[in-house]
């Protein structure tokens, strides 16, 4: 899979979209994920630092919007991550999209034989969880792909925002985050609106389904990771010269600006 992961490199760093491999390239799902650590190998070989996971196509509005139905799981690194209302440099992206999520926090100390597991074992160990958002920037022409494209692409992840972080499973109480309504707006307009509900029913089933998926596939699960969810509605254009913020009741806000051509 060493040419699919070089495409798709020079592509992101070129900012030039590539004819998805569908068609021309046999890749299995199994390919793909190699394709898409491969990716990550190598930006960690460039300085960069492994600091999460993301959920994808886990609302129905967005599986719909792709034409995909299987959940999938990509890598985050230091270099994604944009300050709560950091600048975002717009003409690095081919064709930049916005998503609004939640995002949860592992604690520090995640025993070993946890990360390890396949199983909800991990629950307890999440600590905090916060609204958030994610910019997507598909490499392929047009944003269109097979699940095996996307999965290889890093499930088009490209850069992400996460606001304060809440307790979520302290010592007493765990908060309930399975229906909190969700606000995507860009430039005080309201770009699109949901619930957390719409992330597989509970957004804590984005983390059983992260774990399973990381040990099916070899991904990293590190202790203080952050894990985003997925997003609750369909992916909106993300324009240049733009405030972006997304608010979820309960969890407060997060604001990205991105930058003029
Ligand atoms: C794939 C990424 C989907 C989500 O939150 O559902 C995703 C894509 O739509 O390009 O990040
Ligand atoms: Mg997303």
């Amino acid at each position: 899979m060493n040419a699919v992961v070089d495409e798709l490199d020079a592509a992101r760093s070129e900012v030039r979209p590539i004819d998805q491999f569908a068609g021309r390239v046999q890749m299995s799902l199994d390919d793909a994920y190699a394709a898409l650590l491969g990716g990550i190998d190598r930006r960690r070989g460039r300085g960069e630092r492994v600091v999460g996971l993301k959920l994808g196509f886990t609302s129905a509005e967005k599986a719909a919007q792709m034409g995909v139905s299987d959940v999938i799981l990509g890598v985050l690194t230091d270099q994604m991550r944009i300050a709560d209302g950091g600048l975002l440099d717009h003409d690095s992206l081919i064709h930049p999209r916005v998503e609004p999520e939640v995002a949860f926090r592992l604690s520090p100390d995640v025993p070993a034989a946890v990360l390890g597991a396949a199983d909800q074992r991990l629950l307890p160990y999440v600590t905090h969880v916060a609204a958030a958002l994610e910019v997507i920037d598909s490499r392929y022409r047009n944003f269109s792909f097979s699940l095996e494209d996307v999965v290889a692409d890093n499930t088009s992840g490209s850069h992400f925002a996460v606001g304060e972080w809440h307790e979520f499973a302290g010592a007493s109480t765990t908060l309930d985050v399975s229906d909190l309504a969700v606000e995507l707006r860009i430039d005080d307009a309201v770009a699109a609106s949901g619930s957390t509900g719409a992330i597989l029913g509970d957004p804590v089933e984005s983390l059983v389904a992260a774990k399973r998926l990381a040990s099916r596939h070899g991904h990293p699960v590190e202790p203080g990771f952050v894990i985003l969810a997925g997003s609750a509605t369909a992916a909106v254009a993300l324009p240049p010269d733009a405030t972006v913020r997304v608010d979820v009741a309960g969890l407060g806000a997060v604001t990205i600006r991105t930058s003029e051509h």
